[in-house]
């Protein structure tokens, strides 16, 4: 049923409803609902039935669409694991939960859904991933897998005691659940049970009664499966194609053959990484595995596929162990709602089926998440609660998020939510009564890079119709997509004339979304440590016509290394780290690129620090050469920086659009010389800083 017809049909019963509102809330009062929240992890919604995926049959999962509400417009703020989870424990955006990424700590210190709950008399549990890189705290229980955990004979850390237990993770976790849904609660209690699965998370290895599930079929590749990326930028430089970016051994189960050599480094770790789940496996698991694969990867060495072919192959025995996954899941999400309706729990009890994020399942050629991009922008929401919420609802219109998690539930459990909670609760919107004032876009960020995938950082909005991204960093380029004319998102019209008034439009909205949530600080969240850039003038010569201090000379060598700062104000800088400083004097230099070279952009960057008496340069000039003696000034850039700023700030004096051809780059930067009136060193001789030259 769409939305629309739903609240149509509800309309007669509305009155009804109405004056029974003050005896339920009293009834509700006496018996709050239990809470089921069932997460998988990168469970992408194209391959759940329900969604209309022809992948796959989910039946169990679907049972929550027939006998609940299925969201279509369920998004994640931050399309990665920790992040996401940090979001929906707190209700709060990624800056301020502070796992803005997989590799920062969840402060277990702060305040989650599960601690109110608890502490309102819930009974509260979480059992399985967990993956906040700390102790989960705010329930009674806890069994979580260590970090990423194993999909066989994972170890399990229970009430802080860690220890292994045979068996398959996805089957394992939902014993663990079951069993504290039946052993190990007080049954007086509402409870709250987190039930967060590992599948269908690379390296996608399925449970060995699945493994010959899909030996007969062969699953299309989706139509965007050999895209080129064309007028998208970030997309070109990412690592996360199936064809290019999954290891053979690791994630395709095709180990190496006897005496042979893995070439690079990576796919050593590869290699490494696959001894390391087949060693964990029993003889009894790895016979199995054997016949399931070992047929297989005979034919597949036999054939020597190249190209496209070999692409395609790839996809085939990715998708099917991503599927055969997810058939585990579903059948342990049976597991669970058959006990529900064995232990008369149904009625009262909250089902959530969601995944982290949603996931590439071969669109645009990728595995993974990250993108603001629809496939993993959207998370599958569904959502039984049969004592108020309809049936059978499909929601096309209301666009829910992950940070709406903690005040739903806390809404449902007649708590109200903390004020510094940023989601709303969709209370309301499952029972058809969606708010007039009701989101019509959503703010989106994703800081993650350089990191696995090498997808750029970038924030954005999407409203119902239009998507606008913006990617910084490395980068500084804009996407906008018209999801009405594009679904698939393979054209980027940010400079279409004709979406002009459009960009337009969706900057204000964006810029009033970052305001309204607190995030307009980028600069706040970068690495703090250079990064290395590839250019034209890495490991060439630089020859000094002005010498720095030899205090803050580390060799003229690291000017040009390749590592660099982003530009942007920064606590404190490091200036032992390769800066190069000219006390109360120019800067004056040139490099030799060793030939003849197109050059496109040069950039300085310069640091200022006003309690370390640097100040940026008054101006940069830059000229090119042929010959190292003729200079040509192409141009010289004042500096654009206050004086003032009280935080170290870098800064790049940059020329674009050059297009000439030159062996020699000259560069002058002229110094304030001393330091100015207001300062403390007034007078005093003022330095300036560098450290990366940039030629491209
Ligand atoms: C691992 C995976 C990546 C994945 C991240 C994050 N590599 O590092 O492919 O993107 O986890 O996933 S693996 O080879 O070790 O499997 S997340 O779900 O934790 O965010
Ligand atoms: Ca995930």
């Amino acid at each position: 049923m769409q939305r629309r017809q739903f609240l149509k049909s509800m309309g007669q019963g509305l009155l009804a409803t109405s004056l029974l509102s003050i005896s339920g809330i009293r009834c509700l009062a006496k018996k709050p609902p239990n809470i089921v929240f069932i997460m998988s992890d990168d469970h992408g919604f194209q391959a759940i039935s329900a969604y209309g995926g022809k992948l796959n049959q989910t039946p169990n999962i679907d049972r929550l669409a027939q006998e609940g509400v299925l969201f279509e417009q369920s998004f994640v703020t931050n399309s990665i694991c920790a992040p996401s989870r940090a979001v929906m424990l707190t209700g709060k955006y990624s800056h301020l939960n502070g796992v803005i990424d997989n590799s920062k700590v969840f402060d277990n210190q702060q305040q989650t859904f599960p601690k109110i709950l608890r502490s309102s008399g819930y009974q509260t549990a979480m059992i399985g991933k967990w993956h906040l890189k700390c102790e989960p705290t705010g329930f009674d229980y806890w069994n979580v897998l260590p970090g990423q955990g194993n999909y066989y004979n994972p170890d399990f850390i229970e009430m802080g005691q860690r220890k292994r237990v045979d068996g398959y993770v996805t089957d394992l976790i939902t014993d663990f659940a079951l069993d504290w849904l039946q052993n190990k609660r007080d049954p007086q209690k509402p409870f709250c049970l987190l039930l967060h699965h590992k599948a269908p998370h690379r390296n996608w290895m399925p449970n060995i009664k699945y493994l010959h599930k899909y030996d007969d079929v062969e699953i299309p590749v989706p139509d965007t499966f050999f895209d080129d990326y064309s007028t998208r930028e970030a997309a070109k430089t990412q690592e996360m194609e199936i064809a290019r970016h999954t290891f053979l051994d690791y994630d395709l189960k095709v180990p190496d053959m006897p005496g042979q050599q893995d070439e690079t480094e990576w796919e050593k770790m590869g290699s490494r990484m696959w001894q390391s789940t087949w060693r964990r496996m029993s003889d009894e698991q790895r016979a199995a595995w054997q016949k399931a694969y070992g047929p297989k990867n005979e034919a597949f060495r036999r054939a020597k596929l190249k190209g496209k072919e070999l692409a395609k192959w790839k996809f085939q025995r990715y998708i099917k162990d991503y599927l055969r996954c997810i058939d585990s899941v579903d059948e342990n999400v049976g597991r669970v709602l058959d006990y529900l309706d064995r232990s008369g729990l149904r009625e009262n009890t909250i089902v959530v089926y969601t995944s982290d994020q949603g996931f590439y399942l071969g669109e645009h050629g990728w595995f993974d998440k990250r993108w603001i991009y629809e496939p993993s922008l959207r998370m599958p929401l569904l959502v039984r609660y049969p004592a108020e919420v309809p049936s059978g609802v499909r929601n096309t219109e209301d666009m829910v998020l992950n940070l709406d998690f903690a005040p739903t539930f806390l809404d449902f459990a007649g708590i109200k939510p903390t004020d510094d909670m940023q989601g709303r609760s969709i209370r309301p919107v499952l029972k058809g009564q969606t708010p007039a004032d009701w989101r019509k876009a959503i703010y989106y960020h994703y800081y993650e890079y350089p990191a696995w995938h090498m997808v750029k950082r970038h924030y954005g909005i999407r409203t119902k119709r239009y998507k606008l991204a913006h990617f910084y960093y490395d980068i500084d380029e804009w996407e906008l997509f018209d999801l009405q004319k594009d679904p698939e998102e393979l054209h980027n019209v940010y400079n279409d004339p004709a979406y002009a008034e459009v960009v337009k439009q969706l900057k204000a909205e964006l810029e009033k979304l970052r305001a309204q949530y607190g995030d307009t600080n980028l600069q706040k969240y970068l690495p703090s440590k250079p990064q290395m850039v590839r250019h034209k003038a890495q490991g060439k010569k630089v020859r000094y016509l002005i010498p720095p201090d030899s205090r803050y000379d580390t060799g003229a060598a690291t000017l040009v290394d390749g590592f660099a700062f982003t530009d942007g104000t920064y606590s404190n800088i490091n200036l032992k780290t390769g800066w190069q400083g000219f006390e109360g004097g120019n800067m004056e230099l040139v490099i030799d690129l060793g030939k003849e070279q197109l050059i496109e952009t040069i950039s300085a960057q310069f640091l200022q620090q006003i309690e370390s008496w640097i100040f940026m340069p008054v101006a940069v000039k830059f000229s090119l050469s042929g010959n190292g003696q003729q200079f040509t000034v192409i141009g010289q850039l004042p500096n654009s920086i206050s004086e003032r700023a009280a935080e170290s700030v870098i800064h790049s004096f940059r020329i674009n659009d050059i297009g000439q051809r030159a062996r020699f780059v000259k560069i002058k930067a002229k110094n304030r010389k001393t330091c100015p009136s207001w300062h403390p060193g007034a007078g005093g001789k003022a330095w300036i800083f560098c450290d990366e030259i940039v030629v491209l």
